[in-house]
């Protein structure tokens, strides 16, 4: 196996994260985003839609999207479970990751990508040029990641981690959404002390280093 991977990016330090937490290790190969790699002949053939992580498998066969890689990982490797320990669990797990990436990754996606200069021309991930920045959208996603972290404090209220009592994915993304909304200066909010005692926590694990 072999993954693709950016050092710099937020979705290929999930699957990072992912590993760590497993006590895995995987060969990887930099795909350097910035320099537009992803956008070369040999890495289309591995993911024609320019984006990391990608993991490739022995027979060759390409995995892209991190939970997509995620789950494949966590079927070879189960213990500890990150993706939820019985039907029930499974599909909390599956909620509370997804809403994090909608409410969340997305949001400060949106954020980031509409402001920084390295994006100009480049406000959609994977395309090479033509979708040029749009001002509003960084207001939008400020926005939107102010509800992201109202949503989080009530959650947080309850429950020692995201999807409930257990470390899960959908802390790995939620950590990750908060560090990759600091290159678009957006913290932790002052009253959301839930989130910044549950933040504090996942900094705190080794993996949080990946
Ligand atoms: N939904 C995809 C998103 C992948 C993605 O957007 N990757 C970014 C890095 S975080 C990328 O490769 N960007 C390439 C670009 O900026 O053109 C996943 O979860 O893997």
């Amino acid at each position: 196996m072999k993954l693709y991977d950016f050092a710099l990016a937020p979705n290929p330090r999930r699957v990072r994260m992912f590993l760590a937490e497993k006590g895995i290790e995987i060969p990887s190969v930099q795909i350097n985003t910035r320099e537009r790699e992803q956008f070369g002949a040999p890495f289309i053939k591995i993911n024609p839609f320019s984006v990391v992580p990608v993991l490739e498998l022995d027979d060759g066969t390409c995995i892209g999207e991190s939970v997509a890689i995620c789950r494949y990982l966590e079927a070879l490797h189960p213990a500890p479970p990150l993706m939820g320990r019985d039907a029930k669990d499974v599909a909390i797990v599956e909620m509370w990751n997804r809403r994090a990436e909608v409410e969340g990754m997305q949001a400060a996606s949106e954020t980031v990508r509409n402001s920084a200069p390295m994006f100009a021309d480049r406000g959609i991930a994977g395309v090479p040029g033509g979708f040029p920045q749009i001002p509003a959208l960084v207001e939008r996603g400020k926005k939107r990641m102010a509800r992201f972290f109202e949503f989080w404090e009530r959650q947080l209220a309850g429950n020692a981690f995201v999807a409930g009592p257990h470390f899960t994915i959908a802390d790995i993304t939620s950590f990750i959404t908060i560090d990759f909304a600091k290159r678009a200066d957006i913290s932790i909010p002052a009253e959301c002390g839930n989130v910044a005692r549950w933040y504090e926590k996942i900094a705190n694990r080794p993996s949080a280093q990946a």
